[in-house]
């Protein structure tokens, strides 16, 4: 989806020029972050200046999204905008972990960045499903 991601991976040795691509002259090839900064909420994952938003709804038929993978970036601000019908944490597999206490009813939302390159769980506890897993690129 984000080649200048994919790019990275295979540029691992080029750490330096990884940051920088996305300010670079391949920038046009993407949606410009700053002209959109009023936001696209259709999207459940929107990636600009201000970091990834997923919206995640938790019903009776449990979460959703459900085993999505979603990209960030160490120090990118992780912004979980959760409703739900039912009792339910979300629960962060990070460290330090996040988790998240909702009724039924509940919106709650919550900003967090994960300072390590990986894999992080995003799981809803009541249903033991996978809401997202965060691909932490360094
Ligand atoms: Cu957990």
């Amino acid at each position: 989806m984000r080649t200048t991601v994919t790019g990275c991976v295979l540029g691992m040795l080029l750490l330096a020029g990884c940051g920088a691509g996305e300010d670079g002259p391949d920038a046009s090839a993407t949606p410009t972050p700053a002209a959109t900064l009023s936001g696209t909420p259709s999207t459940s994952a929107t990636p600009d200046a201000e970091g990834v938003t997923v919206q995640v709804r938790l019903t009776t038929d449990g979460p959703q999204p459900r085993g999505r993978r979603v990209e960030v970036k160490v120090g990118e601000p992780v912004t979980l905008d959760v409703t739900s019908e039912v009792a339910d944490e979300v629960h962060v597999h990070s460290d330090p972990e996040v988790s998240i206490d909702v009724q039924p009813g509940d919106s709650v939302s919550r900003t967090f960045t994960l300072d390590r390159p990986g894999q992080v769980a995003v799981e809803s506890h009541a249903t033991h499903a996978t809401i997202v897993q965060l691909v932490v690129r360094p």
